[in-house]
């Protein structure tokens, strides 16, 4: 009896459950699509199961099709001679925002020369499809050589229509040829757990109390506004624009500025560079003036030479005169 009972556990140690036991993929509950990664389709570094994508935190590991797994083909990453972090991805549609769900893998191993190799299973419940995004919620990553880890799944409250589901292979050091081999990833809706859209109503609940603790400080923050029109009575200073104006006789100087030259000079300190300075600066006017004096001597011109004619004039009329008196006695005779 002994014997028998050594023998039936032994079995039930060295081979894990039935495998239709452990098929995730049979549940009608299951979301994911080709759960069981039956078909196979191109992809970088090889081919991964269709409709999931391949991901690689490090290393550069290989992913094709194996059969270790209860239920050939399994997806293999592997390498030889170097460590990887890799694994691959299922986004699923559908999803109820607050409820929860779970993903489980049932068929996680490896084969190295080394002892452990991590396992582990992620879901970004926004959707995202980074596996080292923040979002992501993994399970516990098993370490050790077995073959049967219930505790490879993870649940989570989806807070987008469509969840992202993560398995992932972590080989720190390579041993050789290192070789995970990953089957039977599924996700199934939770409804053991209420729907979380109550949570998102306690949560303008909690909104409003703090609203409530903002309230005294609110006043504060009225009478920082108060300084604030005062800050706009700084726009009043708004006599800047007078200085505009002051641009505008900047205008006048602009002629000026040919005398600026000279200025620039006569600001070299010495009273004698400002005469000389004031000297050229005076050579345009006399320039200019030089017409109207040329002008004025002209009139003095005319005016000296008429004089002259009129003197001359009146002199001989004085004496055209006296000839005249002197001949009317002269022919009276
Ligand atoms: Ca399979």
């Amino acid at each position: 009896m002994l014997l028998l009972a050594l023998v039936a556990l032994i079995g039930v140690l060295a081979w894990p459950t039935p495998a239709a036991a452990q098929d995730p993929c049979e549940d009608p509950r299951n979301l994911t699509f080709n759960c069981q990664f039956d078909t196979f389709s191109p992809a970088p570094g090889g081919e991964v199961p269709t409709g999931w994508w391949p991901f690689v935190v490090s290393g550069h590991p290989a992913f094709d099709s194996a059969t270790d797994t209860p239920k050939q083909p399994s997806l293999r990453v592997w390498s030889d001679g170097e460590g990887f972090v890799a694994g691959v991805y299922q986004e699923v549609a559908g999803m109820e925002v607050g409820a929860t769900y779970e993903a489980f893998i049932g068929w996680a191993v490896f084969q190295s020369a080394g002892s452990e190799m991590g396992r582990a299973i992620g879901i970004d419940p926004t959707g995202g499809t980074d596996p080292n995004g923040a979002s992501v919620v993994w399970s516990p990553e098993v370490w050790e050589k077995k073959r049967s880890n219930p505790e490879l799944r993870v649940r989570a409250v989806a807070q987008a229509d469509r969840i992202t589901v993560f398995v992932r292979a972590n080989n720190p050091r390579s041993s050789g040829a290192d070789q995970a081999f990953l089957d039977a990833v599924s996700l199934v809706r939770d409804d053991s757990v209420p729907v979380a859209a109550p949570a998102p109503a306690p949560e303008p609940t909690a909104t409003p109390a703090p609203v409530a603790t903002d309230t005294p400080p609110a006043p504060a923050a009225e009478a920082t506004a108060t300084p604030l029109p005062t800050e706009t009575a700084a726009p009043t200073a708004t006599a800047l624009p007078t200085e505009t104006e002051v641009p505008t006789a900047t205008a006048s100087p602009s002629p000026t500025a040919t005398t600026l030259p000279p200025t620039a000079t006569a600001t070299r300190r010495s009273p004698e560079v400002w005469v000389l300075a004031t000297a050229p600066a005076t050579l345009p006017s006399p320039a200019a003036v030089a017409p109207e004096s040329e002008v004025q001597q002209a009139s003095f011109g005319l005016e000296g030479p008429v004089l002259v004619i009129l003197g001359a004039v009146a002199a001989s009329g004085i004496a055209a005169g006296l000839l005249r008196a002197r001949k009317r006695p002269g022919g009276a005779r």
